[in-house]
């Protein structure tokens, strides 16, 4: 029989916690259940971390940036406008840097922060030696990813040719993952815009697309994404493609800029730009109005200063680097937290661990570990 603190500790539900003399079972009766993605009913079920940008904030490593050695200055293109505006670039001075964190940082349309390479000369054909400007991500934790994303600065050049190169396990060994190119079969050994059938989903493609998006005016600059899963039959059925699970996996990233520009007499597209008269450049005021041109004046000798080595120079300049895709967790957990290592780990459940519930927990072998599907959940099995 109810005593006449449980009656009226059952009209205030959820106020349990007034109720302090009542049993420790009448608490557990009252407790509100925690929804669990990876359960229905008690019943086991596949289960997903959110989709995020597994870049925000993480570790870039860059190759070359500007003003490591000293104040250098970079320009815009001079294709974009008819007054390019440079930069003077001073990696010691905060003001003045351009860093590789400002690839991963919070991506604020109206106050884009840039990375810029240090500049180079423009090649003189061909043959020149590629440049090799390397962005190196690294994730943390492995992923299954949809996509990765480089936007450029407004009014800088969109390489004609770049890598992106994927790690499974942390950096050690790296493989290709996508070639960008207007000449695939000269500098990746490709075919252009190859099609993938169902005996080689992971084929690592190479196109020429990127020369022909119409984005290059907008102000945010352009943008250059690679779809991970794009044009590959068994995108819409992953889970009964182990090729593709492991063809979108990955811990870090890598982006090799190949070429920014091909010399003006293998490039058709330059040609015309190429002839016509040079436009002054312009220096701009940067992050600070109080900004001295004097300081352009104590720059080394090594210094861009006339306007036809302006004109050979170049560099790289890119605002934002996302990764979109899901922690890895087999379908077995629905959120990655900090483990005591402080490294990112999956929170697993169905009686699985490991950092990505790739095994079943101790105790629970009765059943052999299996990725969580939509039609099975694959729970590891124990006495
Ligand atoms: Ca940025």
């Amino acid at each position: 029989m109810l005593n006449i603190q449980s009656i009226i500790c059952v009209h205030i539900i959820g106020w349990s916690l007034v109720c302090g003399g009542s049993s420790d079972s009448f608490k557990k009766s009252f407790t509100p259940p925690i929804y669990d993605p990876c359960y229905d009913d008690s019943r086991p079920h596949r289960c997903l971390p959110d989709f995020v940008n597994a870049a925000f904030g993480q570790p870039i490593v860059a190759s070359s940036t500007c003003g490591r050695y000293g104040p250098v200055r970079v320009c815009e293109d001079a294709n974009f406008s008819e007054s390019p505006a440079c930069y003077l670039c001073d990696d010691s001075s905060p003001k003045y840097s351009f860093p590789a964190s400002y690839l991963t940082d919070i991506n604020n349309s109206n106050n884009l922060t840039c990375w810029r390479s240090e500049p180079s000369p423009a090649p003189s054909s061909i043959n020149s030696p590629p440049d090799n400007v390397t962005l190196t991500l690294s994730l943390g934790k492995k992923y299954d990813l949809t996509y990765v994303s480089l936007v450029f600065c407004p009014r800088s050049t969109k390489p004609d040719s770049l890598a992106i190169y994927k790690s499974n396990d942390y950096g050690k060994t790296w493989q290709p993952f996508q070639y960008f190119s207007s000449q695939c079969r000269r500098f990746y050994g490709r075919p252009n815009r190859a099609t993938i059938s169902k005996n080689n989903e992971q084929e690592v493609l190479c196109t020429d697309s990127h020369q022909y998006n119409k984005d290059t005016t907008t102000l945010q600059g352009s943008r250059i994404a690679f779809n991970t899963l794009e044009g590959r039959p068994s995108a819409a059925d992953l889970d009964s493609s182990p090729i593709l699970q492991d063809w979108v996996t990955a811990t870090d990233i890598r982006v090799i800029f190949h070429r920014s520009q091909l010399p003006s007499q293998d490039s058709n597209n330059n040609n015309e730009a190429l002839t016509e008269a040079p436009k002054p450049p312009v220096l701009i005021k940067y992050k600070d109005e109080s900004y001295d041109e004097n300081e352009i004046e104590m720059m080394p000798s090594t210094t861009i200063t006339s306007f036809n080595d302006r004109q050979m120079m170049q560099h790289y300049a890119l605002s934002d680097f996302s990764v979109g895709g899901r922690c890895k967790c087999n379908g077995h957990a629905s959120r990655c937290i900090r483990g005591v290592d402080g490294k990112l780990e999956c929170e697993c459940k169905h009686n699985t661990a490991g950092r990505d519930c790739e095994k079943c927990k101790l105790f629970y072998f009765d059943r052999p570990w299996a990725r969580g599907t939509s039609r099975d959940a694959h729970e590891c099995k124990g006495e």
